[in-house]
């Protein structure tokens, strides 16, 4: 440990854990983007509140940056660390703190993975309903930093809505305990939900409490094969109308192509241009009757060309893994993604002009379209041909970025639904937030870090 700053660091903080190899360094200075080189200084990885004090001090008198850490599976260079930054790691901040029956909240520290949080709160016959494919990976902490969404929000909302309260490190070091829970808190600005997709800009979440909820009734999930765009928002209208949905995510025939190459299962014969998975409360014969008659339904409409239902919990599995297995399918094709939402109304006219803003802007390119559709929200992935020079690929995605950013401003869309901005997205967040928006944003940053270490050059310069 030849860095003074480092060694002052070990000797106010004698038992924290710091990594320092190149490896190490490698692994913690990543997210799941791959577009820059990590090259921090070293990682911390505290146990205790007072660590994460104690660093965030030491990061003031030093002025060294601080790049808070969870499962680094973020898709937007939020948590990546390339300057020299101190990651500070919650990983080893992973624990349950407590369970409170009445209040039905759970109490945990930030680096628990999302999977270990969902098995806590079914240990106690409850659910923490936010749900998506990284969950053994990610970690709390860095779910509430992005306000993640996943493939349940249309039931249940996005982080935000099961936070009850927040214990958070701000950029002088001070502990700030933000709602404790409260169900009822009118007393000034709720500075929990500010913190709430803020990226590790503003502080450092240390420990979450939790809200939970009942589990959902049981429930059914289909594979729905649709022969065009303009079938998906039907069936959706048709479904949600019919049916209690938990889920309602779609795919193309593209994305099917790469999930299927990578071991996932066909459940359906024959070529279809977009798919649909859906899961639907089905607690008796009449949900699932409802269900049935919305089916066929749709298809005498022509809305749908086929479609299968899951028998069994291992076959409901594979169906969704033709969903949940995309992004590790495309992995390997160094994909530019896009994260976009618009107003639910707003779906299928958007799609209509992303549809020809694409086709006439990457005639060359394998695009791969998949998402929330029923929140608005979709994911386009555009995969690098071999043959194209990394930086080559990203510059001219970048200009159609442009494009799409435009299309979303007219729509009043986001540019980012649910990855963030972190770097990636960050040359555009003017198209989705005003002036005064982003100006009001760098005022609250200055107030909760003065010298600006946390996470600096995410989300804005
Ligand atoms: C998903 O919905 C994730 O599967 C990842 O948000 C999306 O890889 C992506 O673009
Ligand atoms: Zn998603």
């Amino acid at each position: 440990m030849t860095d003074p700053r480092l060694a002052s660091l070990a000797e106010q903080l004698p038992g924290l854990r710091l990594f320092t190899a190149p490896a190490e360094l490698e692994h913690y200075g990543r997210d799941w983007t791959r577009r820059w080189t990590p090259a921090p200084l070293a990682v911390a990885l505290p146990t205790s509140v007072e660590e994460v004090q104690g660093i965030v001090r030491w990061a003031n008198e030093h002025g060294v940056a601080l790049v808070p850490s969870g499962g680094r599976t973020g898709l937007s260079g939020g948590a990546v660390a390339a300057n020299g930054e101190l990651v500070l790691s919650l990983e080893r901040m992973n624990r349950v703190l407590g369970f409170d029956p009445a209040d039905r909240t759970l109490t945990v520290e930030a680096g628990m993975p999302l999977q270990a949080v969902q098995e806590a709160a079914k240990a106690q016959g409850l659910i923490y309903p936010v749900d998506f494919a990284a969950r053994g990976s990610c970690s709390i902490g860095g779910n509430i930093a992005t306000n993640a969404g996943g493939i349940r929000v249309i039931r249940y909302g996005n982080t935000r809505e099961w936070i009850a309260g927040l214990k958070v490190v701000a950029g002088n070091g001070e502990l700030l305990e933000l709602n404790r829970a409260l169900v009822k808190n009118s007393s000034g600005y709720d500075f929990r939900q500010l913190l709430i997709g803020s990226e590790g800009t503003l502080g450092v979440v240390v420990e979450a409490t939790l809200r939970l909820t009942d589990p959902p009734p049981p429930s059914q999930v289909m594979l729905l094969a649709l022969p065009h765009m303009d079938a998906l928002m039907e069936v959706f209208a048709l479904f949600r109308s019919r049916l209690s949905l938990q889920a309602f995510e779609f795919f193309t025939d593209v994305a099917l192509r790469h999930v299927l190459a990578h071991g996932a299962q066909r459940a359906l014969d024959g070529e279809h241009p977009y798919y649909v998975v859906t899961e639907f409360d089905a607690a008796d014969e009449r949900a699932q009757e409802a269900a049935l008659a919305a089916f066929e339904h749709a298809v005498e409409q022509g809305w749908i060309e086929d479609g299968a239902i899951a028998q069994s919990e291992a076959q409901a599995a594979a169906l969704w893994r033709l969903r949940e297995g995309i992004t590790e399918s495309l992995a390997a094709h160094k994909p530019y993604k896009n994260d976009v939402s618009v107003r639910i109304g707003a779906v299928p006219a958007f799609l209509h002009e992303m549809q020809a803003l694409l086709g006439r802007e990457y005639p060359h390119f394998e695009v791969v379209w998949f998402g929330h559709i029923g929140d608005g929200n979709l994911h386009i992935n555009v995969l690098k041909p071999a043959d194209l020079a990394d930086a080559d690929f990203i510059a001219q995605c970048e200009h159609v970025t442009k494009l799409l950013a435009a299309t979303l401003k007219a729509h009043g869309g986001s540019i980012s639904a649910e990855h963030g901005i972190g770097l990636v997205k960050k040359p555009y967040l003017g198209s989705t937030r005003s002036e005064a928006e982003v100006a009001l944003m760098r005022g609250v940053r200055q107030v909760f870090d003065p010298k600006g270490l946390l996470n600096p050059g995410k989300l804005f310069d």
